[in-house]
């Protein structure tokens, strides 16, 4: 049975039209009211790009227009430019594909001239991606960024798996994921989420510490660390050795974190993402608590993926008469209302 069967019109949760079916039965794509607010930040609707999968969005514009979405993740920047990992950095995986490019970019500095103001200029809201070997470089990434035109959240990315040591995954150990979000709030001038990791016994620990640092919210998740061996050379696919599983093959797992941290922090609010490649799969983020998604992976082969979810997203609402986004941003947890 469907959990929405409501007849409550405050809520914007129309009768349940038992509409799984194609009929647009609830209400017309036009009235669904896609606006959503992430740590604060209004946003007209809440399908995002991924960290790390648009580069800065330039690479999507022949494709959408940025500021149709709700807005655009930058691949994470470091201070200083970084060529990243040796080649081959990409394997194909049943349902994912794995990466090891090792934060490849241009740098802080390029970054400012070049890539915010291109997104400012066309109107799409940035949600910059930061990355540091130290919690020194993090703040001083975060004072770069303050006042910059068209920043609407920094995403502090404390969870890549493709650095040198583990010792440096700051969300693999509450402490450490901490003293980066305290030291980047005391630089921030707008919301901050963190970037957390599902290669962790407790996520729901390091959110909470997150959280208790200042974090605004939390985007979950970041990829899995994998491996693929090539059975013709004996040796490993990448040559990272290994690298961050992402697309369909983590969807269940990223599902899974979102719900856990809702369960436990119900206030808090999350960016989710892992292996969205429809309407219906952002809605199961949505449901389990998610304020806003990121499509990611599925960008690589289908690049205006962001705007058909996002369009799919709006359809499917309607076909079940909701008219309100927003009201179904934690609804599995809820009794359903009968
Ligand atoms: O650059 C990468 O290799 C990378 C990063 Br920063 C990240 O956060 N997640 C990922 O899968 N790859």
């Amino acid at each position: 049975m469907m959990p929405l069967a409501a007849h409550d019109h405050e809520s914007g949760i129309r009768e349940n039209p038992g509409s799984h079916t194609h009929d647009h039965g609830g209400t017309s794509d036009a009235t669904v009211d896609m606006v959503t607010t992430l740590a604060g930040t209004v946003l007209p609707n809440p399908v995002l790009t991924a960290s790390g999968c648009a580069a800065a969005g330039r690479e999507l514009a022949p494709f959408l227009d940025p500021a149709a979405l709700g807005a655009v993740v930058t691949k994470s920047v470091l201070l200083r430019p970084r060529s990243g990992r040796a080649t081959p950095r990409m394997a194909e995986t049943p349902s994912g594909m794995l990466n090891s490019i090792g934060l490849q970019g241009p740098g802080i500095d390029a970054f400012l001239e070049h890539d915010l103001p291109w997104l400012a200029a066309r109107g799409a809201r940035a949600v910059v991606s930061i990355a540091g070997g130290s919690v020194e470089e993090f703040a001083e990434l975060a004072r770069r960024l303050a006042g910059a035109p068209g920043l609407a959240l920094l995403e502090v990315n404390i969870s890549c798996p493709n650095v040198a040591s583990r010792g440096q995954v700051f969300a693999c150990d509450p402490l450490a994921a901490a003293d980066v979000v305290r030291a980047v709030k005391a630089e921030s001038g707008v919301p901050v989420l963190a970037k957390l990791s599902p290669d962790v016994t407790d996520i729901v620990a390091i959110a909470g510490s997150c959280v208790e640092a200042g974090a605004d919210g939390l985007s979950m998740i970041n990829t899995l660390l994998g491996m693929v061996i090539d059975t013709d050379t004996f040796r490993p696919v990448l040559a990272g050795v290994t690298g961050g599983l992402s697309g369909p093959a983590i969807r269940p797992v990223a599902v899974r974190c979102v719900w856990q941290v809702h369960a436990a922090l119900p206030g808090v609010p999350i960016l989710g993402m892992g292996g969205i490649l429809s309407g219906l799969d952002a809605l199961q983020f949505l449901l389990a608590g998610a304020s806003a998604v990121s499509v990611g992976t599925a960008v690589f082969h289908d690049p205006s993926a962001p705007v058909r979810v996002l369009a799919e997203l709006r359809t499917e609402l309607a076909r079940r008469g909701i008219t309100r986004l927003s009201d179904v941003v934690g609804a599995a947890h809820r009794e359903p209302h009968r």
